[in-house]
């Protein structure tokens, strides 16, 4: 189906529920849902959320302003799904990049892939829930076949639900991470708690492991990937004046991640100065926490982002 008769297709499964509307951005389909809860959209094209913003809140969800909406380019923020990997192909366990063929993007091919929007159910006025899927099959780039499922629930928090199926004859492995970019007042306004003594790998400074007794504050680009944590992250934000918890199920890892003005500079859709504006933490299973399926086998992975008061300063 070309865009037009897709669009055509969509409005006439979805297009007169209450609060839902059916866009196009340049070469891209989203579904905007518009509840008593909350506001947000979300992207055929990798099942990218793209917005989430309680009603009288600030946007909780970072998405950049020089998007191309270019089909077969993941967006620029938002909540892009990395997976079969995460991160470069070269950093993933040899159980998972000897799986792959050819020359690689970084953090898998179905955020680039258009998904199938199966349901949107009005839950109540205040939740609605939109399950897209996606079918893989085997290619030049990755031999086997999956299907990828992912509910998001908009609500007074934000649930994103990932389900991989090995609907295929052979075992495969995969990492994989729902690579979240927050949006905040300002990055020097901003800390993030619960990581406190959790081991993490500081991927620029060759992957040496350390641990922080202190919240993280960012002043320049940060890249760490904390392994099972223990606890929810949580993003204090001075200049919001609120905290975003991020919970998660079967995501026992978490990457920290803002480029810094430099690697800013070299970011495709991304402003100069947007480093300001956002922060990444990403729940993830990667490394050691790789997962593998028998034929018949499912993982799901769930992501809870919730907005809370910012705790009285003592
Ligand atoms: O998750 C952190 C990271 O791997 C960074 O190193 C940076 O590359 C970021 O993801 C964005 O990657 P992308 O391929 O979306 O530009």
């Amino acid at each position: 189906m070309n865009l037009a008769e897709q669009l055509q297709s969509l409005y006439q499964k979805f297009g007169e529920l209450p609060g839902i509307s059916i866009e196009l951005h340049k070469q891209l389909i989203a579904v905007a849902v518009d509840n008593k809860s909350a506001k947000a959209t979300i992207f055929l094209q990798g099942a990218q959320v793209a917005e989430y913003q309680k009603k009288g809140q600030k946007p909780l969800i970072w998405l950049s302003d020089q998007c191309d909406f270019k089909a077969g380019k993941s967006l620029r923020g938002g909540i892009p799904i990395c997976w079969p990997w995460f991160g470069n192909l070269e950093c993933n366990p040899e159980q998972v990049k000897l799986q792959f063929a050819g020359d690689m993007p970084a953090h898998g091919f179905v955020r680039e892939r258009e998904w199938n929007l199966d349901s949107i159910e009005l839950v109540d006025p205040s939740t609605t829930e939109l399950v897209l899927s996606l079918n893989v099959t085997p290619d030049a780039q990755w031999p086997f076949t999956a299907r990828l499922q992912l509910k998001v629930t908009v609500a007074e928090q934000l649930r994103l639900e990932f389900t991989v199926t090995n609907s295929g004859d052979d075992c495969f492995s995969f990492t994989s991470a729902l690579h979240t970019y927050l949006n905040i007042s300002e990055i020097e306004a901003v800390s993030v708690s619960g990581l406190e003594g959790i081991s993490y790998l500081d991927t620029l400074n060759d992957w040496k492991a350390e641990t922080d007794e202190t919240p993280v504050n960012v002043a320049g680009e940060v890249d760490r990937i904390y392994q099972n944590l223990d606890k929810p992250a949580l993003l204090s934000d001075s200049g919001f004046n609120r905290a975003i918890r991020l919970d998660s199920d079967n995501a026992p890892d978490m990457v920290v991640w803002n480029p810094g003005l430099e690697k800013a500079k070299r970011l495709s859709n991304f402003a100069n100065d947007a480093y300001q504006k956002m922060i990444c933490l990403e729940s993830a299973h990667v490394l050691d926490n790789l997962k593998s399926l028998e034929p018949g086998e499912s993982f799901v992975m769930q992501l809870f982002v919730m907005q809370e008061g910012l705790a009285q300063q003592a």
